[in-house]
């Protein structure tokens, strides 16, 4: 790594001691950005670097809740206001229990640049919880909603920051969100929140988005191979939001989704996901995905426990969270015939996993561009609100298809620039840091 950015990494471990997920996300933007320091002297000597490292405001509080049986809950929340060189913060919220503020910091550090690679209007934020929806009755997520957004509520706004969902928060928890913040501010300020039902202000295509935008991004690197998603066996990890999106639009592009997993195991489907079944178990019923193999019958395995990525692909999409392909796995992977990986998850690959795949040439696109569809399209939900309009589903695709494109093309273009054809790590870390940083630099000290 350039010896510039070794001392500030060398600051940032010290200053940030524990948050080894935050320290990951800022090493590989790092490992990028040596070519750029070159190239211009002002972000060094402005020290914009550190700067970009160090949140504007961090907030954590007390989310007290009561449960069903009457016993008083305590949980912690958080929002990470990261970077509003380029818009409002904006990102979603994770409620799961491993959220702590290393987490909360790696999501929102690569939210900025994912954000500016979209070419919107957006900063980068991000928040959550250590509550775990799993289990718990709708009750017991409407009264922790409810007192999350009592103390969040100061804190965010249309022009402020503009929460959303991520793990463990989808429809019907920004819904509970929605409807406190209205409560406690008198207003109906639409765009302080994205991902609301589509009956009183949210998006078309927003819920499909970010599974759709990594396939459409997989498309586009396959095309520079000469070659298309159809026909291709694909894997994807995880079966929520961004995994069963992305499983129907590479359906929708001829590719055969065999396999998907959640936390406690996999499924083996040779005859391709059904789709609409594990949408019925998963979103509608919130059970376990083994319940579709007991549904789909004898052509369908369940492996409990196990790796995903030991099902053969030439496609893999990692859709369910950070650090679940690493070396071993990757290696294996490659051996199995992969030619693509994007992922739909933020950082699902380890730093060892990605050398594995760029070493063996396979094409691999970094989550802050492949899953950039999703708050992209949260960008066009607050659009809508500010016009109060609301757009077509065909219209509003047609949109995410065309960020997508930009986004792929600006991230080739610019890892083409900076001297490493084919690398879309660096493409997309060096286009999303020049922009922020050129805003910066036009703000002032800020
Ligand atoms: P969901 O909560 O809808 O689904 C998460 C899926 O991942 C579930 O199948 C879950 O299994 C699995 N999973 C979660 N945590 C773990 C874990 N620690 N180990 C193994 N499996 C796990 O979340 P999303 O689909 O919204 O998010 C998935 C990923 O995509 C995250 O990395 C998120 O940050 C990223 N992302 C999401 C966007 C969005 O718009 N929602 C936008 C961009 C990125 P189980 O049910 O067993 O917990
Ligand atoms: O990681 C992400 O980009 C998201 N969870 C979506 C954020 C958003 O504001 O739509």
């Amino acid at each position: 790594m350039d010896t510039r950015l070794e001392a500030i990494r060398e600051q940032v471990l010290a200053r940030n001691p524990g948050e080894k997920e935050f320290h990951q996300a800022v090493l590989e933007v790092f490992e990028s950005l040596g070519p750029v320091l070159d190239k211009h002297p002002e972000f060094v000597d402005a020290n914009v670097l550190q700067r970009l490292c160090e949140p504007e405001r961090q907030i954590i509080f007390r989310v007290p809740w009561m449960d069903d049986a009457g016993n008083v809950q305590i949980n912690r929340g958080f929002r990470v206001e990261f970077n509003s060189a380029l818009g409002p913060y904006k990102g979603g919220l994770r409620f799961h229990p491993s959220v702590y503020l290393g987490i909360v910091k790696f999501l929102g550090f690569e939210q900025i640049f994912k954000n500016a690679l979209t070419g919107m209007p957006i900063g980068g934020g991000k928040g959550g919880s250590d509550f775990d929806p799993r289990g718990k009755s709708d009750r017991e997520v409407m009264r922790f909603c409810q007192s999350f957004m009592t103390e969040l509520y100061r804190h965010i706004g249309e022009y402020t920051d503009v929460p959303a969902g991520d793990i463990g928060v989808g429809g019907r928890e920004i819904g509970y969100l929605f409807g406190q913040y209205k409560r406690i501010t008198n207003r109906y300020e639409s765009g302080v929140l994205t991902g609301k039902g589509v009956g009183w202000g949210g998006s078309l295509v927003r819920p499909e988005a970010t599974g759709f935008g990594t396939v459409m991004f997989t498309q586009e690197m396959l095309k520079t191979r000469g070659t298309s998603l159809d026909g291709q066996r694909v894997v994807v990890s995880g079966s929520g939001n961004v995994a069963t999106f992305a499983i129907a639009k590479a359906q929708q592009f001829g590719a055969k989704v065999v396999a998907c997993s959640d936390s406690s195991g996999y499924i083996v489907d040779e005859n391709g996901i059904d789709v609409s079944l594990l949408r019925q178990i998963k979103e509608k019923e919130r059970g376990r995905l083994k319940e579709y193999a007991v549904r789909r019958g004898a052509s369908v395995s369940y492996v409990e426990g196990g790796s995903v990525w030991d099902v053969n692909a030439s496609v893999a999409l990692p859709c369910a969270t950070q650090n679940e392909i690493n070396t071993e796995a990757a290696t294996g992977m490659v051996k199995n015939g992969l030619v693509a990986v994007a992922e739909g998850a933020n950082m699902p690959s380890t730093s060892g996993a990605i050398a594995v795949f760029q070493e063996a040439g396979i094409l691999f696109a970094p989550g802050k561009a492949a899953n950039a569809g999703g708050v992209a399209t949260s960008a066009l939900e607050m659009q809508q609100n500010a016009s109060r309009d609301a757009w077509t589903f065909e219209h509003t695709e047609a949109r995410l298809a065309n960020i997508m494109v930009g986004i792929h093309n600006r991230c080739a273009e610019t890892a083409e620039t900076y001297g490493s054809p084919g690398n879309y790590v660096v493409g997309a870390n060096i286009a999303g840091f020049v922009k922020v940083a050129d805003a910066m630099l036009a703000q002032g000290l800020i």
